[in-house]
């Protein structure tokens, strides 16, 4: 029996409209994750691996393998308080549109009920969600991405406040028909829905990833973002990680990029500079919340890794291996003949033979890729070698930094510092990076991503800077510092200057040690940058011109971001603030007072 009457009246109310075979209460327990794994294995839709226990391998219908930006919607009254970065419907209209397509849409099917909790049940920055999903992927996924359970529960007692999240596949099964092996709904049927102003998620016709696992992007991103702007919170698409000095000095980090800039190694580093460690706490979303003690304190909303695999080697990420051992989803991953996964760019050579992605026979002759570029694995958080003890600390931790970064091939430096909080506000509102084939988008095109916030922002992104300075004048002397960072500077033949990956925490020590008052910078027109010799490159091979072209700053080049910079304020109109205009006009005279200085010293 539901003591809870608004959560009871809303399940009948989707019962009523949905029109599943039976209603199914989530207790997220292993023996329920165990046979709905089971379920999926036995009707096909999901493959068992010989070579890691309890694990499977899913294959998605070729339609619908990623989150879908065009079909992604932030609803509300006011088409100005979705903004220009979001696409914005009518909650009316869009909600009549929905209501046709969910009517009946789980006949044939089981309808899930998901209780939730994002961030560690009990702890104060945690909130809970309820998703209703006609989809035992999904269930599969939110059991290792979320807490789920009776413990939830307990804690909504009879009136707690919940986020109803609706999720359905959107295909329901007529009397005699044989289910699909991964149902969904046609591209211009799919719709993934946020009501901000109403905390509520409408998700219907795809199965995947990001569409699908409510809590994840569309609750702890796009609603908590809204929800924490109300709440004086941030709710942010950074990894969290703990750094150890050799004296022990703890430093905590939270960092934003947009996709295929590594952020999972990032989170996962190895350091190569002797006595310095890292703990993972999360790999791709932050909620931070000011402390007794005015510090930002950080949790991880999330329990899991749903990570991109291709890539994932080894080489590039030996914790994230280490981590897919056992209990993993994998989803659209090649199968090997030897009941393994494979995907592009894991260690040794690819193997004579396997299955793709799309069931298909597959060698390294074939012309298409074996897994398909956006391949996930599910993981659980716990599983991971490094991570950090105080993950699921219910108060968070300290945060001393915070990165911006994006993936440019020129112009923007390896690592600065930005003068003060305003300033860091202004790196991460002009954020950008070069599309790759992981994302949207023509490859090599510059894309301006503010806080790597762009498709997550539930609200008009002019007010989210503003809220990024409100928070800034609260924390006052308590603000983390703020770094921005490009790890893919090229040279002129087009080869990457920087090693990247482990070697990444030679600047991460230069930010610790700036933190600490022990590192000097210099100043530059866009930031603060590391002294002649103040990046420890202790047994790296890296010319002196290399380090000089890695931390170049061309002011004719900066210059010729101007009009980019300006174009981009101003799709906020009125609505961009005041403060982060006057950064863009004191960078423009530091520009030009620049290029002069420079003519001066020559
Ligand atoms: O394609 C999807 O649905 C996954 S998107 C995703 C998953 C994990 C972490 N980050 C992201 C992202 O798009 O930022
Ligand atoms: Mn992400």
């Amino acid at each position: 029996m539901i003591r809870h009457e608004r959560l009871r009246s809303w399940i009948q109310e989707i019962e009523q409209l949905c029109r599943p075979d039976q209603v199914y209460w989530c207790d997220g327990t292993k023996e329920e994750y165990d046979r709905l794994i089971a379920q999926t294995i036995a009707n096909g839709s999901s493959i068992p691996l010989k070579k890691r226990p309890n694990s499977v391998l899913f294959r998605s219908h070729p339609s619908d393998v990623a989150r879908v930006e065009d079909r992604t919607y932030i609803s509300t009254r006011d088409r100005d308080d979705a903004g220009p970065t979001n696409n914005w419907a009518e909650p009316g209209e869009l909600k009549a549109v929905m209501k046709d397509l969910y009517r009946g849409c789980m006949k044939g099917r089981t309808m899930y009920v998901i209780p939730f909790s994002m961030g560690p049940i009990g702890s104060p920055i945690a909130k809970i969600g309820i998703e209703i999903t006609d989809s035992p992927y999904v269930v599969c996924n939110m059991h290792i991405m979320t807490r789920v359970g009776t413990k939830v529960m307990d804690i909504l007692g009879s009136d707690g406040e919940f986020i109803p999240c609706l999720h359905s596949v959107g295909a329901p099964i007529e009397p005699g028909q044989q289910d699909a092996a991964w149902p969904c709904a046609p591209m211009e049927k799919k719709y993934i829905s946020h009501f901000p102003e109403e905390n509520l998620i409408w998700s219907y016709g795809s199965g995947y990833g990001g569409n699908a696992l409510l809590g994840k992007k569309c609750l702890a991103l796009r609603i908590a973002s809204a929800m924490a702007r109300r709440e004086g919170w941030m709710a942010e698409h950074m990894l969290i990680l703990r750094l150890t000095n050799p004296e022990g000095r703890q430093f905590h980090i939270a960092a934003a990029f947009p996709s295929a800039c590594g952020k999972t190694n990032l989170a996962m580093i190895q350091p190569t500079i002797k006595g310095w460690k890292c703990e993972t706490i999360g790999d791709d979303i932050a909620w931070m919340k000011i402390g007794p003690d005015g510090r930002l304190y950080a949790i991880n909303p999330e329990a899991g890794f749903f990570g991109v695999a291709p890539g994932t080697s080894y080489n590039s990420n030996p914790m994230a291996m280490d981590t897919l051992r056992e209990n993993i989803i994998f989803t659209n991953c090649a199968l090997t003949d030897n009941g393994d996964i494979w995907w592009e760019g894991m260690d040794g050579e690819p193997p004579a033979h396997t299955v793709d992605w799309k069931g298909r026979d597959w060698n390294p002759d074939s012309t298409d890729p074996a897994a398909h570029p956006n391949a996930r694995f599910t993981a659980p958080a716990g599983q991971c070698p490094i991570i950090c003890s105080d993950w699921e600390k219910p108060e968070g931790v300290p945060i001393d930094i915070l990165i911006f970064g994006g993936r440019r091939a020129g112009v923007v430096p390896l690592v600065n510092e930005a003068f003060n909080w305003d300033h860091g506000v202004f790196l991460g509102a002009t954020a950008s990076s070069e599309t790759t084939a992981a994302n949207i988008g023509d490859i090599g095109n510059l894309r301006r991503d503010p806080f790597a916030m762009k498709p997550f922002c539930g609200y008009n992104m002019g007010e989210y800077f503003q809220h990024w300075l409100d928070m800034g004048d609260r924390l006052g002397e308590n603000a983390p510092r703020i770094f921005y960072v490009n790890w893919f500077r090229k040279n002129g033949q087009g080869k990457f200057l920087w090693p990247g990956f482990s070697e990444n925490s030679r600047i991460l020590k230069w930010m610790c040690e700036r933190v600490e008052g022990k590192a000097g910078a210099r100043k530059t027109a866009i930031g603060l940058q590391p002294d002649e010799g103040g990046l420890d490159l202790t047994g790296l091979n890296i010319p002196a011109e290399g380090m000089k072209a890695l931390l170049a700053v061309d002011p004719e080049a900066w210059k010729a971001e101007i009009p980019s910079l300006e174009e981009h304020f101003a799709q906020f109109g009125g609505r961009l603030p005041e403060r982060v205009k006057k950064q863009l006009d004191e960078l423009k005279v530091r520009l030009g007072a620049y290029a002069s200085t420079a003519r001066e010293s020559a």
